[in-house]
């Protein structure tokens, strides 16, 4: 993984502004012996924004950046001025992106529109100056609040690709093959396992001008959920997909049986795949007379609606299109209808160098200068303190 471009996970470090310190300030000039409390309240730290960006496709960026940081708020001063707020810091990240806790794997939250709006951290509030506690009993507040502390949070960002269809498959079941053949994407195709090395999205034109976005995975092997072959990492990319399109190859041993254990690596990987709509294609099915057809037909699976298709003839092609169209606008079963509960991050979805991944630390912004005085300095203001009662 590590040339290539493709990033859908990634652990980053995060941290909002620390909030501006409310002032202490009296109000001084010739003349005026008491002008009373006029510190100002500090600027709010800057916050964490993220923001859903269709432009972009990976997670790439981030993985150069690794600290995000936002500004300090700055301290009110006298005068009742307020203290500048901290910067805020918007990550731009794709569509489909999912932000968890990387010490408690807890789910923070995900970003899958175009232009919407996450706050990942908020800024700490500025404090009020001491203006604020002037009364009747205290007309002389020599306290103002602090600004809120900064938060901190290394966090995993995983991408979770939205498609509406997305192919399940032994590596050379002709997954590559049937996507290029059904829309532009022009993925590598090659008769080596494993040709498919990272995730790729094609959009497959259907009737009407109606379309639908279909997702092709590196192919999963018996003992995927193990992490043997590519492991089973790329699966959290059809985790959002409506319909999921199970691909054997017409010259497999046994049809069934590999569909079944495709079936079993993903529940391994997550139980909630099992609930969604599932068809079974038999691919290269050129290499099939009709005799062998007809024979093969009555060893499918009977649980799940099945097609002969063959990406080089387009034989079946345009009824498997009529199908997922169907599964996918069934109940509304598309992504934007269907939201997912994202579990936990599970030690067994991590990606090791990544979460094993230290950052420098870096101090954290010096203080900057407040407006405090010590109680000393408020002898050379003439300042008279009111009478103990
Ligand atoms: N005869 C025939 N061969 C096909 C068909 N579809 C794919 N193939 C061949 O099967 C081999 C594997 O195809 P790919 O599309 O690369 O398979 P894949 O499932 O993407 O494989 P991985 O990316 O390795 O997981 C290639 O040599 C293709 O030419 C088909 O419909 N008919
Ligand atoms: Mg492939």
């Amino acid at each position: 993984m590590a040339d290539s471009n493709f990033i859908d996970y990634v652990k980053i470090l995060c941290r909002s502004g620390k909030g501006g310190a409310g002032s202490r300030h009296f109000y001084r000039a010739k003349y005026v012996p008491k002008g009373g409390p006029d510190g100002g309240d500090g600027g709010r730290g800057g916050h964490i924004i993220l923001r859903g960006n269709s432009h972009q496709w990976t997670l790439l960026p981030l993985r150069y950046r690794r600290h995000v940081f936002a500004g300090n708020g700055q301290s009110g001063s006298g005068g009742r001025s307020f203290g500048k707020d901290g910067e805020d810091v918007i990550l731009d990240v794709p569509c489909g992106t999912v932000v968890f806790d990387a010490d408690t794997g807890e789910f923070l939250c995900e970003v899958t529109r175009d232009g919407e709006e996450v706050k990942l951290l908020r800024g700490g509030r500025g404090g009020l100056g001491n203006w604020h506690f002037k009364s009747a009993t205290n007309r002389t507040p020599r306290y103002a609040q602090p600004g809120e502390p900064a938060i901190e949070k290394s966090v995993i960002m995983e991408l979770k690709l939205l498609a509406d269809v997305g192919l399940v498959g032994f590596p050379n079941a002709g997954k590559s093959t049937l996507l290029s053949a059904l829309s532009a994407a022009r993925p590598k195709i090659a008769d080596y396992p494993f040709t498919t090395m990272e995730p790729q999205l094609g959009i497959v034109s259907y009737r009407d001008n109606r379309s639908f976005v279909m997702a092709d995975i590196p192919g999963i092997i018996e003992g995927a959920s193990e992490g043997r072959g590519l492991g089973l990492r790329f699966l959290r990319h059809i985790e959002r997909n409506a319909v999921l399109l199970f691909l054997v190859p017409a010259d497999a041993d046994d049809i069934e049986a590999q569909y079944r254990t495709l079936v079993n690596e993903l529940e391994q990987f997550n139980p909630q795949l099992a609930d969604k709509p599932r068809i079974l294609a038999v691919s290269k099915a050129d290499m099939l007379d009709e005799e062998l057809t007809a024979e093969i037909a009555t060893t499918l699976p009977s649980d799940i609606p099945s097609v002969f298709i063959s990406a080089v003839t387009g034989q079946g092609l345009s009824q498997l299109k009529d199908m997922l169209w169907e599964a996918i606008t069934d109940d509304a079963n598309r992504i934007e209808a269907t939201p997912i509960t994202h579990r936990p991050l599970d030690r067994q979805h991590r990606v090791r160098e990544e979460d094993e991944f230290i950052f420098e630390q870096e101090p954290q912004q010096p203080e900057e200068d407040e407006e405090y005085m010590d109680e000393d300095d408020y002898s050379d203001l003439e300042w008279e303190y009111p009478a103990e009662d």
